[in-house]
């Protein structure tokens, strides 16, 4: 992604996953802004976007962020919430194994704890060991746990898959944290 698009992306991440009432939009239940409105709300506060080049920051997002819908016209985060929506994600059986990339100064703490899901609507999972240390990195020396999906599934706990390949569940209790490396 262009520097351009990166900049973007972090103003998008921002409105549409925690703060849109920072530029004075609304999003629906289900976390969809209009292109239009967002567009207006986001000149109204100093930032100016085309519908060109929201497309172009959705359509070639690095980490397919966001969507539009089938008209776009709406457009909205994928996940990473921490405001409330529901983005209607159909349960789904997880992987035996799952990823989660942290920091090694959290390890302890997640331990005794298990993975909590901080400011946001879920704990992340990742499919790879790979992402998962870059997702890790981003907050230290990354540390990488593996999770025993199945074994949460078979137990009841729900898990879901964003568009955008991520793994999501409400929390993982610490007897599910099978290994870390
Ligand atoms: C840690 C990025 C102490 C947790 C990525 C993580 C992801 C605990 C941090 C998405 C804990 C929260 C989310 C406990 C969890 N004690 N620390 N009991 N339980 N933690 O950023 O998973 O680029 O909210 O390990 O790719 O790092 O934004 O979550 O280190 O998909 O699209 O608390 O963000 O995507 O950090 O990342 P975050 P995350 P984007």
């Amino acid at each position: 992604m262009s520097d351009s698009l990166v900049t973007i992306s972090k103003f998008l991440s921002l409105i549409l996953r925690h703060q849109p009432e920072k530029i004075g939009l609304a999003l629906d239940a289900e976390g969809w802004a209009l292109v239009d409105e967002l567009i207006a709300c986001a000149a109204n506060h100093g930032t100016v976007l085309s519908s060109e080049l929201l497309f172009e920051a959705v359509d070639k997002n690095s980490k397919k962020r966001f969507a539009l819908d089938a008209s776009r016209t709406r457009i909205r985060a994928n996940q990473g919430h921490s405001i409330d929506v529901d983005l209607r994600l159909t349960p789904l059986e997880p992987p035996p194994i799952l990823f989660h990339g942290t920091a090694t100064r959290f390890v302890d703490s997640i331990l005794r704890e298990g993975l909590r899901p901080g400011s946001r609507q879920h704990v992340h999972l990742s499919a790879t060991r790979e992402t998962a240390i870059a997702v890790g990195a981003r907050h230290g020396v990354p540390f990488v746990f593996e999770v025993d999906a199945s074994a949460m599934h078979r137990d009841g706990c729900a898990f879901f898959r964003s568009e955008n390949g991520v793994w999501l569940t409400a929390r993982v209790p610490a007897p599910y944290l099978i290994s870390g490396k």
